[in-house]
């Protein structure tokens, strides 16, 4: 077969010239496609891309799941680096093949901020803020989704396979089929997938569902959501065949569950470091030796349930159901989208919100409510995971929700309470949490009490219990069953 590689801002090359001396060879078996690229850049994302740059890691579970399968394979990642304008050329990093699509500041608001994170990230998560229709938005959807087809269908090797990822990319899948019918493609969605009731409402139903049905597999977080899928896909598609197996096109579709989860070990290892036992007590120190202290992290979403949760501990407070100074709350608020309104607005109503409560109860020096919009060091992270009580996770909708898996593995001394969301994919694992509905208001406010003073033996059986289900299925296993689900296809 005659491949021909388009280089952004290079014109066409012959497969056979090498792209960059850095890659070789320059096909690889098995390559991940999603939005971002498994690094970024020191010394902070907003410098200007050079030539001469430095690359890190970027944290998190599934580049330290994929990176070990992509670097064992000459495997490669497609992905946006994180900086608008001309991408750099390709390169390696950590044993894996890096490639980079580049996005105009325009594309990047239409196409990231816009269809992907004010219609599609709204619309998949039951509406909880009404998602925005917009042509011109849906149109750099397509030329994006185009641009990262076209990039994987120039790196594959002959018969490898891709695994495409999220919601950004809902239509690589067809377009690459196109361009290579001889790959094995997946796709995993790490958000909900809504019902039909609320799909339906999407002018481009169609393109997407069709878009999906690209693949030989399709994966989601939960069961719910696979069915959904495989709904939709007969009635907007035509699809026929099992749930679990749709016929279309003349092909077979897999469509399956497969909750990905986090990396027990290395989280494990974190927690386990006398260091980190140190920090927790002295974060509790700093933060006035309360009784009870209750933790919330969250990208500052408002899927994430913040501001109710927040609403809560202060009407406990209200009530005198729980005692300022006694019980000390920390919320971390990861910064995130900024610029999209509905984010912006979702600050300004939390951090009003915190300033209303320590306001009403915090002393001079302390406060109820330590609130910080940033990210910490992720050993930082587990120290407070470390140190936290009760550990509240109370997302309105929330695909899978990796922080309530964290927190279960860093309990290595098997206290803490966990309080989970109903609507959080990790919700179905992690049954014996406290369980809550968070638009139960006065519910929401029991739990979180009934956490506080939950008895310190059910306390550990619950948690026992918890720690069992996260290590009987790591990051590991997920990855290893949907590339088996892929391979096996
Ligand atoms: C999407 C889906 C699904 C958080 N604060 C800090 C920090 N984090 C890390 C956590 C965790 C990750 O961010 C957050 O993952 P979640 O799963 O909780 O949430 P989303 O970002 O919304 O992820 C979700 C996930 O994809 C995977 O499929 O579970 O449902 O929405 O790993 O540790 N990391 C560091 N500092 C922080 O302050 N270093």
């Amino acid at each position: 077969m005659t491949l021909t590689i388009q280089v952004d801002g290079m014109g066409s090359r012959s497969a056979s010239s090498p792209l960059r001396p850095a890659v070789e060879p320059a096909f690889s078996d098995l390559v991940v496609v999603a939005n971002r690229l498994p690094v970024k850049q020191k010394g902070g994302a907003e410098r200007p891309v050079l030539r001469t740059i430095g690359w890190e890691t970027s944290p998190g579970g599934l580049v330290g799941a994929l990176a070990p399968v992509l670097s064992a394979r000459t495997g490669a990642w497609v992905g946006w680096p994180g900086c608008s304008g001309p991408a750099p050329g390709p390169f390696d990093h950590e044993g894996m093949h890096l490639h980079p699509v580049a996005l105009a500041r325009s594309e990047y608001e239409a196409f990231y901020e816009g269809f992907s994170n004010a219609t599609l990230w709204p619309l998949y998560h039951d509406a909880i803020r009404a998602p925005e229709f917009r042509a011109d938005w849906w149109d750099a959807y397509v030329a994006v989704n185009s641009r990262y087809a076209e990039r994987a269908a120039a790196v594959t090797a002959i018969n490898g396979s891709v695994w495409v990822h999220d919601y950004q990319l809902q239509l690589v899948p067809a377009m690459l089929r196109r361009l290579r019918p001889d790959l094995r493609i997946g796709f995993f969605l790490h958000i909900p997938f809504p019902p039909p009731e609320l799909f339906m409402h999407l002018p481009w139903r169609h393109e997407i569902i069709e878009g999906l049905l690209g693949v030989d597999v399709v994966g989601f977080q939960e069961p719910v959501a696979a069915q959904n899928f495989s709904r939709l896909a007969r009635r907007v598609a035509g699809a026929t065949g099992a749930a679990k197996h749709l016929l279309h096109g003349g092909r077979r579709i897999e469509v399956g569950a497969f909750p990905i989860s986090i990396d027990v070990d290395a989280v494990t290892r974190i927690a386990g470091n006398p260091i980190t036992t140190v920090r927790a007590a002295e974060l509790r120190r700093n933060l006035g030796a309360p009784t009870t202290l209750l933790l919330g992290v969250d990208r500052l979403d408002y899927t994430k349930g913040i501001e109710l949760r927040l609403r809560a501990f202060q009407e406990l407070l209200r009530d005198r159901r729980l005692k300022p100074g006694e019980c000390v709350m920390v919320q971390i608020a990861v910064p995130s989208r900024g610029e999209v309104s509905s984010y912006a607005e979702e600050r300004e109503r939390i951090e009003r919100l915190v300033g209303e409560i320590n306001g009403e109860f915090g002393q001079m020096g302390r406060p109820v409510v330590h609130y910080l919009h940033r990210s910490l060091p992720f050993p930082e992270l587990v120290a407070l995971y470390r140190a936290a009580d009760v550990m509240l996770v109370t997302p309105l909708r929330d695909g899978m929700n990796l922080v309530s898996k964290e927190y279960v593995a860093a309990r290595t001394d098997g206290a803490g309470v966990l309080v989970l969301s109903e609507f959080a994919g990790a919700s179905r694992e992690l049954s014996s949490a406290l369980l809550v509905n968070p638009h139960d208001h006065e519910g929401l406010k029991h739990t979180i009490e009934a956490a506080v003073n939950l008895d310190p033996l059910e306390a550990r059986k619950r948690m026992r219990s918890m720690r069992a289900a996260v290590r009987r299925h790591d990051v590991h296993a997920w990855a290893a069953e949907f590339l088996g689900a892929l391979n096996g296809h």
